[in-house]
């Protein structure tokens, strides 16, 4: 009897090169149903994951230029700065795991910088990811390194050839800062599990509570480079659930709130706005925001008894020399 395979109700997303924006299909049902929740809150919230289309990814890159926003170059200089030190508490050799691992360019450096055996890279976007996992091939012969494709709030799977010892998991950017505490110590749950044989660990970068004038700057930028970034999340969200967002209309705003120690960014309405999906909509009064992520900046303190929450042990921590960024080993 002739097998017939129901076509899905939505067609997968196209790779990340594509550049016909208009001949993407919507976001699956259910990530559709979860974006749409976020604007009919209140206040209306988007997830910063949604920053990532390949506009938002190339903003990225130029806010990681930007002469205000110091947390990339300064992760390096730190880098750099105690390599011979981070190299001894790490060890040479072993695996490294990079969630969101991206363009692979830190995982070169580290790799490097610790004589890695192995490499693994995972990342939503895994077709971007393969590609880049090819050059750090090229680039460091020898190292056996894979891309596999996941998201990394979620357990993650690896070849089962993956040496079980040794694991380093590599979580730089301060990328931890876009989660709450709870959430963040729930993602440093899964990577302790991750990396928990003989010998694991986690190097992981934190932004750490600085000038506020500093802050504020890195996150609103004279160029204007974070505002078109953070307005360019309506323009994929646009594209996922069908609306019809102007992202020309909606104000970049962003300030550190104190209390909660985090950057915060929100997009408010210039005026009143009436925005459209299929099967709903909402209207925004003038002014009123819609919140599209936090950065949290962890006193290093903080950050180190989340760490032992997380069931880490040892931690070190090394930072530049005004104090504004740590990157942080810790033993499984
Ligand atoms: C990629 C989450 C580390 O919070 O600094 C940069 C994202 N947002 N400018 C950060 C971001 C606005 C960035 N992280």
């Amino acid at each position: 009897m002739p097998v017939t395979l129901a076509a899905p109700a939505v067609a997968a997303s196209p790779p990340p090169w594509s550049t016909s924006a208009a001949a993407q299909p919507l976001a699956p049902a259910d990530e559709r149903v979860q974006i749409i929740a976020g604007l009919l809150d209140q206040p209306a919230r988007i997830s910063p994951k949604y920053f990532y289309d390949e506009r938002g990814s190339q903003l990225f890159e130029a806010i990681t230029r930007l002469p205000e926003y110091y947390p990339t170059r300064t992760e390096q200089a730190v880098l750099r700065r105690h390599a011979r030190a981070i190299a001894q508490a790490v060890g040479r050799g072993g695996v490294v795991i990079e969630p969101g691992a991206g363009s692979c360019d830190k995982a070169r450096v580290l790799c490097r910088l610790l004589g890695a055996t192995h490499f693994v890279g995972v990342d939503i976007s895994a077709d971007y990811l393969e590609g880049a996992v090819a050059r750090l091939r090229a680039a460091l012969p020898g190292l056996d390194a894979r891309a596999v494709g996941g998201d990394i709030t979620a357990a993650i799977e690896l070849p089962g050839d993956v040496p079980q010892d040794r694991r380093l998991v590599f979580y730089p950017g301060s990328s931890i800062g876009n989660f709450d505490p709870p959430a963040a110590l729930a993602l440093l749950r899964q990577m302790h599990a991750l990396a928990r044989r003989e010998r694991g660990g986690l190097l992981i970068g934190i932004d750490l509570p600085k000038d506020l004038a500093v802050l504020q700057a890195a996150y609103d930028d004279a160029a204007g480079v974070t505002a078109q970034f953070n307005r360019n999340i309506l323009a994929h969200v646009n594209r996922l659930i069908g609306s019809d967002f102007e992202p020309g209309q909606w104000r970049h705003e962003a300030f550190f709130n104190t209390a909660a120690s985090r950057i915060e960014m929100h997009l408010a309405a210039c005026g009143p706005q009436q925005v459209r999906w299929p099967g709903g909509g909402r209207s925004f009064a003038a002014h009123e925001r819609i919140h599209t992520e936090n950065s949290y900046k962890y006193p290093l303190p903080a950050f180190l008894d989340l760490l032992t929450r997380a069931g880490f042990r040892q931690p070190q921590a090394w930072t530049d020399e005004r104090g504004w960024y740590a990157l942080v080993h810790a033993r499984t």
